[in-house]
C-alpha cells in the first residue's frame, strides 16, 4: 500500500510548490497504527510512505532543512511521521518502504547539482539509518525546475550506492530500477507480455520518456541482461493525495479487481495508493472499499479446484520439444471453471514465451480457454465459465527447456 501524505493534504493540491508554511501541517488525530491495521486486514504485505514529495516538506525532522514537521505545530514540533509509520509497520508485521522525491521545489540548493546531490544523500542517509530495516526505496521520475529555475543533474550512481551501503536488503524502485522498475503508467495496467528482464541501456535514468522507454517499462525484454520486475503504482482515487472533493470517487471493487488482474495477474507487483486525510487517518470510504476488495479476492480464489482434489487429480508434464512441453490436470470430475492461475518458479528465471490453455469436458471434447505469451511469477487467465474435467497447459515456446508451472483452477 502506498501512502501520499504531506503539505498537499492540507492545501488540497497534488503538487506543492515548496512555499507552503510548515505551520499548515497539523493532523488532528494521526494514527499510523490504524493505517497499518487496515493494510494488513486488506492483505497488503508492505507500506510505502512519501517521506518527502516534490514540495520538499519532510515528514521527519531532517537536520538539513527547516522545511519539515519540526517547524509544524503537530505534536508540538516534536513529531516524526516516518518514525510512527515504521513503528506501525513493524507492529503489524508489514514491511516498510520510503519515497524520497528527488525533485525538491523548496531546497535553495536544488539545481546547484553537486550541492543538491550532497543534500539529497544526507536526507537519504537520515532515512536509511534512523528507522531500522527499509524494504524498498522509491524514486519517482518527476523532475522539473527548482525554485531558481535551474535543473538538477542527479548523481544516480551515488544515490543508489548510498542505499546499497546503508540498506543492502532494500530494493530500489525507479523507471531505471536498478531492482524494480516502474511499469510505465499510473492506470494500474502492466504490459502483456511482461518480462521481468530488461535491457538496462534502454532506460538509463529516471524521468526520461520515449516510445522505446514506454515499451521497455511495460513489456520488459526476453533478451534483457538484468532482472528488474515491474511494479504497478495506481491510486484508489483520482489523485495521489487526499482531496475531500474526491471522497465519492474512490475506485469501485470492480475497478480494483480489474486492476488486480492487469497487475498481479500480469507478472507485476501492485502498489495501491490510499492517501490519509487531513486528520491523519484513512477515509472510511477507502477503508470500506479495501475490505470489500479483500472479500472479493477471497471469494474469487476461495477454492483451488486443482489442489482441492488432491486425492484424485493428477498432473502430468512432458516435454514435446527442446523448448515446449505440455501439462495436463485431471480435476476428477467436470466442474465449472472461469479462472486459471499459472506460476513459473522464478527463483530459476522466467522462461515461458507462448502458451495456451485448453479444457475438456467429460466427453473428452477439447476447447481452447485462453492463450498468452509470458507467465512469470503469476499470470491470471479469466474466461467465460466452462465445465471442464481435464485441463491442458501447453507451453508452445520458451527461452529454454520449460519447467512445469504451478497451476491453480477456480470457479
Ligand atoms: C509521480 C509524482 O509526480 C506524483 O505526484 C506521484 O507521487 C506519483 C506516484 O509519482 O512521479
Amino acid at each position: 500500500m502506498f501512502l501520499h501524505f504531506g503539505v498537499n493534504t492540507f492545501t488540497d493540491r497534488e503538487w506543492g510548490d515548496g512555499t507552503e508554511r510548515p505551520a499548515i501541517f497539523d493532523p488532528t488525530r494521526l494514527d499510523a497504527r490504524a493505517w497499518a491495521r487496515t493494510a494488513r486486514a486488506a492483505g497488503f504485505r508492505a507500506m510505502i510512505l512519501t517521506a518527502k514529495h516534490h514540495d520538499g516538506f519532510c515528514l521527519w525532522p531532517s537536520a538539513v532543512t527547516q522545511h519539515s514537521v519540526a517547524r509544524s505545530p503537530w505534536r508540538g514540533g516534536a513529531g516524526d511521521v516516518v518514525r510512527e509509520f515504521t513503528d506501525a509497520c513493524r507492529a503489524e508485521g508489514l514491511r516498510a518502504g520510503l519515497y524520497l522525491s528527488p525533485w525538491d521545489r523548496n531546497a535553495a540548493v536544488y539545481g546547484d547539482s553537486p550541492r543538491y546531490n550532497d543534500f539529497y544523500c544526507d536526507q537519504l542517509t537520515e532515512l536509511l539509518t534512523r528507522y531500522g530495516p527499509i524494504t524498498e526505496v522509491w524514486f519517482d521520475g518527476a523532475n522539473g525546475e527548482g525554485p531558481n529555475g535551474r535543473r538538477q543533474v542527479y548523481d544516480w550512481p551515488r544515490i543508489w550506492a548510498t542505499v546499497r551501503r546503508l540498506q543492502p536488503g532494500a530494493v530500489v524502485f525507479s523507471d531505471a530500477g536498478p531492482d524494480v522498475r516502474w511499469i510505465g503508467n499510473e492506470r494500474g495496467s502492466a504490459g502483456d507480455p511482461n518480462w521481468s528482464t530488461v535491457d538496462p541501456a534502454v532506460v538509463p535514468a529516471p524521468g526520461m520518456w520515449s516510445e522505446a522507454i514506454g515499451r521497455a517499462l511495460q513489456h520488459g525484454d526476453p533478451a534483457g541482461t538484468v532482472w528488474r520486475p515491474g511494479e504497478t503504482d495506481v491510486s484508489i482515487r483520482p489523485g495521489w493525495f487526499h482531496h475531500p472533493a474526491e471522497d465519492a470517487r474512490v475506485k469501485s471493487v470492480e475497478q480494483l479487481e480489474a486492476i488486480y488482474f492487469t497487475s498481479v495477474g500480469r507478472n507485476s507487483k501492485l502498489l495501491l495508493n490510499v492517501p490519509p486525510t487531513r486528520e491523519g487517518v484513512l477515509h472510511p470510504n477507502d477503508v470500506a472499499r479495501l475490505a470489500a476488495f479483500r472479500t472479493r479476492r477471497d471469494t474469487l480464489f476461495a477454492k483451488d479446484l486443482a489442489a482441492g482434489r488432491r486425492l484424485t487429480w493428477r498432473v502430468t508434464w512432458r516435454a514435446t520439444g527442446a523448448r515446449s512441453a505440455v501439462a495436463e490436470v485431471d480435476l476428477g470430475r467436470a466442474v465449472p471453471i472461469g479462472i486459471v492461475r499459472l506460476e513459473e518458479e522464478i527463483a530459476r528465471g522466467q522462461l515461458v514465451a507462448r502458451y495456451r490453455v485448453d479444457g475438456a469436458d467429460d466427453a473428452g471434447a477439447w476447447r481452447e480457454l485462453a492463450r498468452g505469451e509470458t507467465i512469470g511469477y503469476r499470470k491470471l487467465e479469466r474466461f467465460a465459465p466452462a465445465t471442464i474435467r481435464r485441463l491442458r497447459v501447453t507451453v508452445e515456446d520458451a527461452l529454454d527447456a520449460p519447467r512445469a508451472p504451478r497451476i491453480g483452477v477456480y470457479a
